[in-house]
C-alpha cells in the first residue's frame, strides 16, 4: 500500500544518506572489473562480494576458457562481453552496468611478452586505460560545460605497477619517485598512470592509480617467476621433473600476497579525495632467495635442480624494487597480512596438492613455451 511504499522510500533515502556520511557511499555498490579472469580479478571480485557489492566482470572473446576457472572460485559474478581494444564495447558495458566503481585490471601483464608484442601491449595495457576513462566520461556526460554531482561520479581504479619505476635511483620507492620504465609493458603502464592522473586533473573525475608491487598467490599465472618456482619445486618433489630452468637470479622484488592487495584497491576508491598510492611490503628479496626457500619447503637443495637458461633473461632488466608503503599505511590504514615466507609456503603446498591429483585439468596449467 501507499503508506508502506512511502516508508520504504523514506528508509531507503535515510540509508543512502547514512551510507554517504559513513563512507561516502550509498548502501549497495556496483563494481565493473576488467581483467576479472586474471589473478587479481578473482581476489578483487571475491573481496567486493564479501563487502556486499554487486560485481560485473568484463570478459573478452567469444568463449573465454578462463571464465570457467573464475566460476569455480566465485559464482555470483555477472559477465559482460567487451575488450579493452574496442572503445564501443566499453561504452556499452558502462551504459549497461551503470557501475559506481570501475576497476581496470585488464592488461597484457607478462613483461617478456611486451617485447614480442610491443604494439599490442601499448594498445591493451596503455590505451586500454584511456578507452575505459573515455567510456566513463562519455556515459557520465562529463566534459565541455557539463558537470556532474561528484557523489554520483563513477570512481575509477587503474592498476599501475612498480615496473614504472624500472631503473631506480632511490630505494625504497614511494609516490614521488620518478619513473624510468625498462620494458614496453612498463612504458604502457606509465601512459595508463598519467592518463588517469590527467582525467582527474582535467575533468575532476574520481580516478586513481594504485602503484602495486609484485603480488602473488596460488592463482598466479604459471609464467611468472614465483608460480614457476612453486610449480617447479612441487614437480621435482613428486618426481614429475628433475630440473627447473630460470633466468636472472639476482633480480630483487618486493613480493606480497594478492589477496591483501585487492583490499587496498577498494580502500583507495573509498577515500574522500582521489589520490595515488604505493602498495607493497617494504621488504625486498632476490629470485635466488625465493628459489632457495621454495625448494627448502619440500626438503630439496635448489642448487641440485636449477639450471640457468638465457632464454629467460630480458633485454633490459629491473634490478631492484622495494616499496615504501607509508602513505597507504597512514591514510588507508592498509597493512599486508601475509609474509614472504607464508606466501611461498602457501604456493608450494597448493601446487603439491594440485599436482598430486594428476588427472585434474589444472595439473598442467602452464604452456610449454613458458616452462
Ligand atoms: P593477469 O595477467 O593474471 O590478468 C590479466 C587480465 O587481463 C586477464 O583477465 C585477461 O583476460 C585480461 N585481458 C587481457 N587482454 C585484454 C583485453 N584486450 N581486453 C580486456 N581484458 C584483457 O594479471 P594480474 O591479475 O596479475 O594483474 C592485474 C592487473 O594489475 C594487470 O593490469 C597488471 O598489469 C597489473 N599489475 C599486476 C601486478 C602483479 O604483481 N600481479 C603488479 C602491478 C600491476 P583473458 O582471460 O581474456 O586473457
Ligand atoms: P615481473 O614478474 O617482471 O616483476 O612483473 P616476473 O615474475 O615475470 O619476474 C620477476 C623477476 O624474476 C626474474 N626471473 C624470471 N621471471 C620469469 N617470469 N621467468 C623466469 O624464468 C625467470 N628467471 C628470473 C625476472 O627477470 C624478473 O626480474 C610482474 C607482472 O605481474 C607485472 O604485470 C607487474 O606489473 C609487476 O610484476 C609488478
Amino acid at each position: 500500500d501507499n503508506l508502506s511504499f512511502t516508508r520504504f522510500i523514506l528508509f531507503f533515502q535515510i540509508g543512502r544518506a547514512f551510507g554517504y556520511i559513513r563512507g561516502g557511499f550509498p548502501l549497495t555498490r556496483r563494481a565493473l572489473i576488467t581483467g576479472i579472469t586474471g589473478q587479481d580479478g578473482s581476489y578483487l571480485a571475491e573481496h567486493l562480494l564479501e563487502q556486499g557489492y554487486e560485481v560485473w566482470g568484463l570478459v573478452r572473446g567469444q568463449a573465454n576458457p578462463h571464465v570457467a576457472r573464475l566460476r569455480k572460485h566465485i559464482g555470483e559474478v555477472q559477465i559482460i562481453t567487451g575488450d579493452l581494444l574496442d572503445q564501443g564495447s566499453l561504452i556499452s558495458a558502462v551504459e549497461q552496468v551503470q557501475p559506481d566503481e570501475v576497476y581496470n585490471l585488464g592488461a597484457i601483464s607478462y613483461v617478456p611478452m611486451s617485447w614480442q608484442q610491443a604494439e599490442l601491449t601499448a594498445g591493451v595495457t596503455g590505451m586500454g586505460a584511456l578507452r575505459m576513462l573515455e567510456a566513463i566520461r562519455v556515459v557520465s556526460g562529463i566534459g565541455g560545460s557539463r558537470t556532474v554531482d561528484p557523489r554520483s561520479q563513477i570512481r575509477f581504479y587503474q592498476a599501475s605497477s612498480s615496473e614504472m619505476f624500472g631503473q631506480v635511483r632511490e630505494t625504497p620507492q614511494n609516490e614521488l619517485t620518478p619513473f624510468h620504465p625498462r620494458s614496453p609493458y612498463g612504458v604502457a603502464k606509465t601512459y595508463g598512470h598519467f592518463i588517469t592522473m590527467n582525467y582527474r586533473e582535467s575533468y575532476g573525475m574520481f580516478a586513481v592509480s594504485g602503484i602495486l608491487f609484485n603480488h602473488e598467490s596460488p592463482r598466479r599465472g604459471a609464467e611468472f617467476v614465483t608460480r614457476k618456482v612453486s610449480l617447479g619445486a612441487a614437480r621435482i618433489k613428486l618426481g614429475l621433473a628433475t630440473e627447473l630452468r630460470l633466468g636472472n637470479l639476482d633480480a630483487r622484488r618486493d613480493w606480497g600476497f594478492a589477496g591483501d592487495y585487492a583490499k587496498a584497491m577498494r580502500m583507495m576508491l573509498a577515500q574522500e579525495t582521489p589520490e595515488d598510492y604505493v602498495i607493497g611490503t617494504g621488504v625486498t628479496r632476490s629470485v635466488r632467495e625465493l628459489v632457495e626457500l621454495a625448494f627448502a619447503t619440500v626438503g630439496l637443495n635448489w642448487e641440485d635442480h636449477v639450471v640457468l637458461d638465457s632464454r629467460y633473461t630480458r633485454p633490459a632488466e629491473v634490478d631492484l624494487l622495494c616499496a615504501d608503503p607509508k602513505k597507504a599505511r597512514e591514510q588507508l590504514g592498509w597493512e599486508p597480512e601475509v609474509t614472504f615466507e607464508e606466501l611461498v609456503a602457501m604456493m608450494v603446498e597448493s601446487d603439491l596438492a594440485l599436482l598430486s591429483f594428476s588427472n585434474r585439468p589444472e595439473a598442467e596449467p602452464f604452456s610449454p613455451e613458458h616452462w
